[in-house]
């Protein structure tokens, strides 16, 4: 049994006051999420707490972690250092708090890049992690309106914006990202 208070205790050592807020903002909306999609909330709830835990560390160790790693894609490494705590935490929480559970290892790892085949659990959380309420840009209003409707769809508008936005700052885009957001898009 996971104790939530002190998932959330740590998470405040590791971040910012503003990411703390945020990231029980998505621990909120996934929950939420999983009620309506029948996901299992408490599990949406972990990794909503510790998706973002490794956000603020350096990028050198993020990069040292990934390269250490056998269950890490490597490819991250040629592409934008903002892809790299996800999976660095998705490791990390495994020793930090005895989580073993795939699903939510899964949904922390594929957060930030999605991929195909993603899993209602991985959908949810990063669909909450575009939307929890102190996300503010245009057209999140709209997304939010469609996620109480159809999942894959919001996620497929969110991924659109990212991907948007990455091609707007010319910055190269993961493949992964590609993948995900074609396979969401319905026939
Ligand atoms: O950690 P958060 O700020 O809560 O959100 P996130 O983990 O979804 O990170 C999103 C950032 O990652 C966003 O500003 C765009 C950046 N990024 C850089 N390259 C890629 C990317 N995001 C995706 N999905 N794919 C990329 O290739
Ligand atoms: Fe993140
Ligand atoms: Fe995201
Ligand atoms: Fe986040």
């Amino acid at each position: 049994k996971i104790d939530l208070e002190y998932l959330k205790a740590e998470l405040k050592k590791e971040v910012t006051e503003h990411r703390y807020i945020h990231s029980l903002g998505v621990a909120d909306t996934a929950k939420r999420l999983a009620q309506i999609y029948q996901a299992d909330s408490s599990k949406a709830v972990i990794a909503g707490i510790l998706h973002d835990f490794t956000k603020f560390w350096p990028k050198e160790e993020l990069a040292k972690r990934i390269r250490e790693s056998k269950e890490l894609a490597q490819d991250l490494l040629d592409y934008n250092a903002e892809l790299w705590h996800g999976p660095v935490a998705s490791v990390v929480i495994q020793e930090w708090f005895d989580i073993r559970d795939e699903e939510i290892i899964m949904a922390i790892r594929y957060h930030t890049s999605g991929r195909e085949q993603m899993s209602l659990l991985e959908k949810i959380v990063c669909l909450a992690d575009y939307i929890e309420p102190s996300r503010q840009f245009p057209g999140v209003d709209e997304i939010r309106k469609i996620a109480e409707q159809d999942l894959d769809e919001a996620l497929q508008v969110a991924f659109d914006g990212t991907i948007q936005f990455l091609i707007q700052k010319k910055m190269k885009i993961y493949p992964l990202t590609v993948k995900a957001r074609n396979d969401l898009l319905k026939e």
